[in-house]
């Protein structure tokens, strides 16, 4: 069975998802393309044989889609999420699956109502390698039980549309799905503090900036978030357990040797270094819906991530420490 795909938005991830489900995953092919930038969709229509469409709802709506993929802005997802459910069609949403906790919770009424799961959300994450074995090593007990992790989260740059509050809603928000993941605990309180700018943060922006996460469990959780740090892109990772540690650095894949000095590559983005995260995370879509299955990351992972995150907006903004807290969770996403 193939399975006939709409993309709506065609900019830097959902031009690439195109490409990545035309070209690479088995069992798919991209059916039709929207953009509110016609000429980019059609120019990537163009590029793999599908139809541009002139709006979002027509492809939702259309014949030949069984399954969406949304890479718009953040906060047009859950209306375009609904719309999906609504026409009773799979969807994988781009983080973050709403821009506000009460948006997310809308998408899981739909669902909940509906009485099954169509939505997967964007959290490559979990589908990349290197995070996969700090896993393993949690869920086996190779560490002993787990205490505490750091986290870095480094983006060469930003567009000059990034905001201080992007640094959780778009960049941390990722930090925030892997720890519910890796540590399998909700988060209940987080308290952010903003470093000393950056001068090359524009004076606009609050750059860069620490934040701390305490789990249900009590164990306790810090990232750097750090948005123009110039040289790359940056993410790692070390879980310390009762009885040792895991960690992932920023993998790199070549070292020059010269002159005695040794020189390894940075990814330049997260295009590079999550390549096969992507890949996997498509894959295993396709091949879930080939059995009526959706299993990814959930809505109900979408809103627990955007409550959290909109709750280390409010305590940075406010300079306190700021609980978070989750309607019950329905039994469909237990
Ligand atoms: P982008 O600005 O490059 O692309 C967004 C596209 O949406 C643009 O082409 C824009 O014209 C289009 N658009 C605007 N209004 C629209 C509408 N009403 N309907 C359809 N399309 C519309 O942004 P991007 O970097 O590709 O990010 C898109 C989404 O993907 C964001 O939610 C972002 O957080 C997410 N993202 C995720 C990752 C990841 O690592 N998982 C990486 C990058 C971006
Ligand atoms: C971007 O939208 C992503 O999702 C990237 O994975 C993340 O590293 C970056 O900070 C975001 O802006």
């Amino acid at each position: 069975m193939t399975v006939r795909v709409g993309v709506i938005g065609t900019g830097n991830i959902g031009a690439d998802h195109v490409r990545r489900l035309s070209r690479q995953v088995s069992g798919a092919r991209v059916t039709a393309v929207f953009d509110v930038a016609a000429q980019r969709a059609q120019d990537v229509a163009r590029d793999v044989g599908a139809v541009a469409h002139p709006g979002w709802s027509g492809l939702v709506d259309a014949e030949d889609v069984d399954a969406v993929v949304i890479a718009s802005p953040g906060p047009l997802h859950a209306e375009q999420v609904l719309a999906c459910i609504d026409a009773g069609k799979p969807v994988l949403c781009e983080k973050p699956l709403a821009t506000t906790g009460e948006d997310a919770l809308k998408v899981i009424e739909a669902e909940v109502a509906l009485g099954r799961r169509l939505v997967q959300v964007g959290f490559m994450r979990r589908y990349d390698r290197a995070y996969r074995v700090v896993k393993a090593a949690m869920d086996d007990g190779s560490i002993g039980e787990p205490l505490l992790a750091h986290m870095v989260h480094r983006n060469a740059s930003v567009p000059d549309t990034f905001t201080s509050d992007m640094s959780m809603t778009d960049s941390v928000i990722h930090e925030i799905d892997t720890i519910r993941w890796l540590f399998d605990q909700e988060i209940v309180a987080t308290t952010v503090v903003a470093s000393k700018p950056s001068p090359l943060a524009a004076g606009r922006l609050r750059d860069p900036q620490l934040v701390l996460f305490k789990l249900t469990d009590g164990a306790v959780v810090n990232v750097e978030v750090f948005v123009n740090c110039r040289y790359g892109y940056d993410v790692r990772c070390e879980v310390v357990g009762s009885e040792g540690s895991v960690s992932m650095d920023n993998p790199s894949t070549n070292a020059l040797l010269r002159a005695g000095r040794r020189a390894e590559s940075v990814p330049a983005d997260w295009r590079v270094r999550f390549d096969l995260a992507y890949l996997e995370e498509m894959q295993e879509w396709v091949d879930g819906l080939a059995k009526g299955v959706v299993s990814g990351p959930s809505s109900w992972d979408g809103y627990a991530a955007a409550v959290v995150a909109n709750r280390a907006v409010h305590a940075l903004a406010e300079g306190t420490r700021s609980l978070v807290e989750l309607v019950d969770r329905p039994v469909l996403y237990s």
